[in-house]
């Protein structure tokens, strides 16, 4: 007897579009994956990266029992010995070296698997220490930190409203190949064919000609790391050109004046002279952005992952405020999804700097340390030293910065758990790893991205395929983990329930509850039986009503970035090197897809690209072997000749670098792409969050 075909509803989860699929499967099989036409928001929109999901699904190189190592070699164990050993390694290492000797590291994947927000507290809790760190710190830390100084609440971040808006100005984001971030939206290319077809423009301005770059009404080259100068200008230019056009009520603003006094000396000249782009077009971009009706301007991994990431992201806030983009339909909008965080008195709202870093003094945020502390803090003598490390969904000896120093660290460690899917290159050098369910195996609700969305949705999906025998969610394992470390700490324990009850009693706290809204109320039953999700409309305004602050006004200006600005001001970093930024593909996503034929097949892409000015400058050619080299450390890789650079630029995506020995990745090992991050450094940071600086890296570039 044949299996029947069954057709299934899901949202990938795999990018912050998160895409809504209909996946046919058949048995264990799944047959095809096709975007979902009748979801309301994704509407049958889905990249390349989608049919990876059956590719993750019927690996054979997937994890699918705990593994140990003994002697060098990888054995297999029963799921309740491997559980009693993590637990039990967890705990000897801090009782020999203190609360804190054990680490956590949290990667990309742990905010796109909900179990995995829902429960991670519960094993954080149990084991009680301070060293954590996430993804978070080298990618998106700089959004949060403006939301909590200036709004209040970490979440409290106004999302583009792309359909309506008429200029949407982008720094250092290139959606058509990450298809958006920090802001949800499937399929921009659609959106800006839409935005220009209704008489709208895009501007971009960032080092590289990108996709993006490519469909835009106008491409700026500017230098990598000097954002900051040409956004303070255009604050400064909205002042001294009088294009104030605040639509916030003047109790519910402070510090307007601040601002005013503070930007004065970061003319369009300066900001010309550091970032290559004429003072003209800033100012213009000034009027633009005050006369347009409808404008907005966002900024993403360009300017967040560099040296002033913070100052950057606080200005792309002042500059929505000053134009009265903020809480405007087309403007910027805070969305109101079904478990809504961001509610005045609300939990959660965030904390910064009540504890730093023992090595560097660098300041936590939301109870993490930055991610560029994990090494010295592993490496480093003395009490409170990390010697033990978990890391969930993460592969930080490939995402962050250092990677020489931070495979040293790791290799010194007393004891490794990993929990994940894969051995790559940083679960490779665990003790013990702790398999977990793959996207088709859990049910699903994007309980992070849905914050994000540039329009209001609900979806909740069940699950595809039943796990493998035995195998765990995430979230069974952070609490089959707890409950052993509370018992062996002598701790009473209450597991938490699986995450849809929680999913259940949060949306009745929601704003559509049955209460708030009697007649399309959002409850779990109408998610299950809305297989393609419901559709809560367009942003709405109303973010003045949410203001998280204690007094209830914006914070225009708060001390910290006061003290940014001063640093920008006295900044005279310069270099004759050249400076190293990132590159995303479609078909890449981090470190973790390159072990899937599909999308890796085809021309190579990880190539170091760089002007032809740059090759012959150095007697380089186009498609030459060359050594790479930062203070941190050194690839070699081959280097591409590419008009879409900036000249004094070169890019290298992150993410490849799969031929470390102990790895089992047997298409991803083949791939000749270099690690980007054995050149990114510790040391190059964000100073005010502590952030990594991943862009705007020198380098010398020399034949190999
Ligand atoms: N130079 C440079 N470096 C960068 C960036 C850059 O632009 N340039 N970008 C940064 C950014 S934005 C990010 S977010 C980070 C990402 O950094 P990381 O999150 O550290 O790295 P990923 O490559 O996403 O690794 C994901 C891991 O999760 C595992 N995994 C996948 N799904 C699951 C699951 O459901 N459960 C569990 N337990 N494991 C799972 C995979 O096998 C893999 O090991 O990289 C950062 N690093
Ligand atoms: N296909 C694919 N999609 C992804 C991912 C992936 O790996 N692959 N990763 C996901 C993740 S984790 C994230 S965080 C998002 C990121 O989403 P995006 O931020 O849209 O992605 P990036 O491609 O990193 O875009 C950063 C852009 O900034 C430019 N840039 C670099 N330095 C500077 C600078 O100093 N100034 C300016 N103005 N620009 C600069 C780069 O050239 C690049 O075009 O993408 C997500 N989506
Ligand atoms: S854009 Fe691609 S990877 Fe991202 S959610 Fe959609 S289908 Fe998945
Ligand atoms: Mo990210």
């Amino acid at each position: 007897m044949t299996d029947p075909v069954k057709t299934h509803y899901r949202a990938c989860n795999l990018c912050e579009a998160i895409c809504g699929l209909e996946i046919r499967t058949q048995g264990a099989r799944v047959l095809s994956i096709r975007g979902d036409k009748n979801d309301p928001i994704s509407r049958g929109f889905i990249c390349p990266k989608a049919t990876a999901l059956a590719d993750i699904q019927s690996d054979p190189d997937r994890v699918r029992t705990p593994v140990r190592k003994v002697d060098g070699q990888w054995q297999p164990m029963a799921w309740d010995d491997a559980l009693d050993l993590a637990a039990e390694s967890i705990v000897t290492v801090q009782q020999r070296h203190g609360q804190h000797a054990v680490g956590f590291y949290a990667g990309n994947p742990s905010v796109h698997n909900w179990g995995n927000l829902t429960h991670g507290i519960a094993l954080r809790k149990a084991v009680g220490s301070q060293a954590n760190f996430s993804a978070t710190s080298l990618d998106q830390l700089p959004h949060h930190l403006a939301g909590l100084l200036m709004y209040g609440h970490q979440f409290f971040v106004p999302i583009p409203d792309i359909d309506r808006t008429e200029l949407f100005v982008i720094f250092g984001g290139n959606p058509l190949a990450s298809n958006g971030s920090m802001m949800t939206m499937a399929n921009a290319r659609g959106k800006f064919k839409d935005l220009q077809a209704r008489g709208g423009r895009l501007l971009v301005f960032d080092p590289r000609r990108t996709e993006t770059a490519a469909v835009a009404d106008e491409h700026h080259f500017i230098k990598p790391g000097t954002d900051a100068y040409l956004l303070v200008a255009l604050i400064q230019q909205l002042f001294e050109q009088q294009l104030l056009r605040i639509d916030i009520p003047a109790e519910h603003l402070k510090g307007l004046d601040r601002v005013a006094a503070a930007v004065e000396p970061f003319t369009p000249e300066l900001a010309e002279a550091r970032c290559g782009v004429p003072a003209p077009v800033i100012r213009q971009l000034a009027r633009d952005l005050s006369e347009t009706d409808r404008a907005v301007i966002y900024g993403r991994m360009g300017v967040s992952v560099q040296r002033f990431g913070s100052l950057c992201q606080w200005a792309v806030q002042v500059i929505n405020i000053l134009i009265g983009a903020f809480d405007r339909e087309g403007g910027a909008l805070l969305t109101t999804p079904a478990l809504d965080p961001v509610q005045p008195g609300a939990r959660g709202a965030g904390r910064f700097d009540r504890f730093r870093s023992r090595v560097r003094g660098l300041p936590e945020f939301g109870g993490e340390l930055p991610a560029v502390t994990l090494a010295e803090e592993i490496l480093t003598e003395g009490e409170g030293q990390i010697r033990g490390l978990v890391t969930i969904a993460g592969n930080p000896l490939r995402s962050s910065a250092g990677s020489h120093q931070l495979t040293e660290a790791i290799r010194s460690l007393e004891f490794q758990l990993a929990i994940d899917i894969y051995i790559n290159e940083t679960t490779s050098h665990a003790d013990l790893i702790l398999p977990t369910t793959t996207p088709l195996e859990h049910d699903h609700y994007d309980i992070a991205f849905l914050k994000l969305a540039v329009r209001d949705h609900a979806r909740y999906n069940p699950p595809v395929f039943d796990p493998p025998e035995g195998v765990l969610h995430d979230w069974e394992i952070f609490n089959s983990l707890a409950e052993r470390i509370c018992a062996l700490h002598g701790r009473e324990f209450q597991p938490l329930p699986a995450p849809d009850v929680l999913l259940g009693m949060g949306l009745g706290q929601g704003p559509y509850n049955p209460e708030r809204s009697p007649d399309d109320a959002v409850t779990l039953e109408r998610l299950k039986d809305s297989p393609h999700g419901i559709d809560l409309g367009p942003l709405k305004p109303g973010a003045v009503q949410r203001l998280c602050t204690e007094d209830q006004k914006i914070d225009l200006l708060p001390d910290l970035y006061l003290q940014e600005l001063q640093r920008l001001g006295a900044d005279r970093f310069q270099t004759d090197d050249l400076l190293l930024i990132g590159r995303r593909h479609l078909r890449c996503n981090n470190s973790w897809l390159h072990n899937s034929h599909r999308l890796t097949k085809g021309k190579p892409r990880w190539q170091l690209l760089m002007h032809p000015d740059d090759l012959r400058r150095r007697g380089l050619n186009d498609g030459d072997a060359v050594t790479v080299q930062s203070r941190a450390g050194s690839v070699t890789t081959v280097v591409a000749a590419s008009e879409d650079m900036m000249s004094g630029v070169v890019s290298l995506p992150h993410g490849w670098g799969h031929d470390e020995p102990g790895a089992k990745l047997s298409i991803a090992g083949q791939q000749k792409g270099a690690n980007c991050n054995a050149l990114t450094d510790d040391q190059w940071i964000d100073a005010a969050s502590g952030n990594a600086a991943l862009n705007g890296v020198p380098v010398k570039v020399t034949a190999a």
